[in-house]
């Protein structure tokens, strides 16, 4: 079945959705983009991710040429044209298309795109047992360079660590900052257990800052379970009691596996199956 995409103004069938070869988002992964689910007809938390779409365009300077509701509107309208009542949305902003060479201020017509697909899921054994994952070499970019709470075109750095993560066998890596701290692992992010507390690093270690994540920790302080920010390193990761990672795509994943160590009993704990639980309700709620 072919898909029906929104692009700019309207709804059009796969074939006829097609940017420029000279838009700036294909020539340096110059745009900012969203990636959202939706539940029983619902997306999960579209104002947080649409706050953070402009947040990021905002950023780099773009101006994206829609109204908030409107783009709002294109997701619904996308997702009911593709008959997806659960589904993946991919919200992509280019900057548009220019002269060759970097000026922004030489493109004209960023390109407001929505995409909606069903959602590929990780096997259920992966939530069942929990994941293997392993640190990248590769470090998240530091802020001064390119913050990574951009959720920007430019996902090289992230792919770099995930080509880590599939070559050691595993879907997910780890991700240092420069300081070797932990910020998150290629497209989720990374908790911990310690004696009941649930830590995450902070914004500042650099991170996206999850719409999963900050969810779930809503949901811990929910269900009296203290939850806090705090700097992590890996020996935190490795004599952790629980560790799981949060995300659109993996919701609420656990980790027993860390470079080898295994983490806790080496099977998903009683805190990580809480809040997953309490995660499922949520999204269908
Ligand atoms: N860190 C990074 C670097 C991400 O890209 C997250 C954390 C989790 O954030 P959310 O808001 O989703 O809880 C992400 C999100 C995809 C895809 O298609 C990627 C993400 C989300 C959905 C789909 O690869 N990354």
């Amino acid at each position: 079945m072919p898909r029906i995409i929104f692009m700019n103004d309207r709804l059009v069938p796969e074939a006829e959705a097609r940017v420029s070869v000279f838009d700036h988002g294909l020539l340096y992964g110059d745009g900012v983009f969203e990636g959202l689910r939706s539940y029983a007809g619902k997306v999960f938390r579209l104002d947080a991710h649409l706050d953070r779409l402009w947040a990021s365009a905002r950023a780099i300077c773009l101006e994206i040429p829609l109204s908030k509701a409107a783009v709002a509107q294109a997701v619904n309208d996308t997702l009911a044209a593709n008959k997806l009542s659960d589904g993946y949305v991919r919200l992509v902003v280019t900057r548009g298309a220019g002269s060759l060479g970097l000026d922004p201020n030489r493109t004209r017509n960023p390109q407001v795109i929505v995409i909606a697909d069903t959602i590929s899921l990780y096997p259920r054994e992966y939530y069942e047992q929990g994941l293997a994952i392993v640190t990248a070499a590769t470090q998240r970019v530091q802020s001064a360079a390119l913050s990574p709470r951009i959720k920007s075109l430019n996902y090289l750095n992230n792919i770099l660590a995930k080509l880590e993560g599939l070559r050691a066998g595993c879907v997910e890596a780890l991700m240092l900052n420069h300081k070797g701290e932990v910020a998150e692992c290629t497209g989720d992010n990374v908790f911990v257990v310690r004696s009941g507390s649930l830590l995450t690093p902070p914004p500042d270690a650099g991170i996206l800052e999850g719409i999963t994540r900050n969810a779930v920790m809503e949901l811990a302080r929910g269900e009296g379970i203290d939850c806090r920010e705090a700097t992590l390193t890996r020996h935190d990761l490795y004599t952790a009691d629980e560790c799981f990672l949060t995300g659109t795509a993996a919701e609420v994943i656990p980790v027993v596996d860390i470079d080898g160590r295994t983490i806790g009993p080496g099977t998903p704990g009683p805190i990580t199956q809480r809040l997953t639980t309490a995660f499922h309700a949520l999204v269908r709620a």
